[in-house]
């Protein structure tokens, strides 16, 4: 397999921590962003949308952070991180969504906006972040995963960006259940950091 990806970027951190959970071999191909290698008519053929991570495997191409979680669990995670009952599944999926919208919008940018400079509404992605914050806490407070009782890539899904999220000045120290959450997915075998994550 190869990863077409950014170092920095969370979404695809998303995809090397589930790559390593499975103890899945790929190679990393980093996209160069400054030279804006992610618009190259090449980049382009495999995701028109000019953005990483992109998961080559074979000749399947496959763009998405969450799209591709929903691939390696199915190619290779045996009956883990995914279920096959349809509530249970339709709840792995509605984290996916949360994690393309609120944790995008919030934490994630709040990361590029303090780290990156990226222009965005800051009042806005704190608000966003506090409510999503809040409902994490809750759900993490009565629950030890996300979706079901075992971890699926619900957790993976979510976890990047809110352990990420000191680096866009979000402080989780009032939130201890989603701490608690946070260090059971780093005491996972097979787990893998990245730099500026919270310990
Ligand atoms: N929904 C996509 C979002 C991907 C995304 O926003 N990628 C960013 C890096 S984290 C990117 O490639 N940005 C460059 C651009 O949009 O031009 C995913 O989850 O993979």
């Amino acid at each position: 397999m190869e990863l077409y990806e950014f170092e920095l970027s969370g979404n695809c951190y998303k995809v090397r921590l589930m790559l390593s959970l499975l103890n899945l071999k790929y190679e990393s191909r980093i996209v160069n962003g400054p030279e804006k290698e992610h618009k190259s008519s090449t980049f382009l053929e495999m995701n028109p949308f000019g953005q990483v991570p992109v998961l080559k495997d074979n000749d399947i191409v496959l763009r998405d952070s969450q799209a591709i979680l929903v691939y390696l669990a199915k190619a290779y995670g045996g009956n883990d991180w995914f279920s096959e009952k349809p509530a249970e599944a339709a709840e792995i999926i509605s984290w996916l969504s949360i994690a393309a919208n609120e944790v995008s919008r919030g934490p994630g940018a709040l990361r590029a906006h303090f780290i990156l400079g990226r222009p965005i509404n800051v009042e806005e992605a704190k608000a966003v972040t506090t409510s999503l914050l809040n409902v994490l806490e809750k759900q993490l407070s009565e629950f030890q995963w996300l979706a079901t009782n075992k971890i699926t890539i619900a957790d993976i899904a979510i976890y990047p960006y809110i352990a990420l999220s000191r680096q866009g000045n979000v402080s989780l120290s009032g939130y201890k259940s989603i701490r608690e959450w946070m260090s059971r997915i780093q005491n996972l075998p097979g787990y893998i950091g990245m730099s500026g994550l919270t310990p």
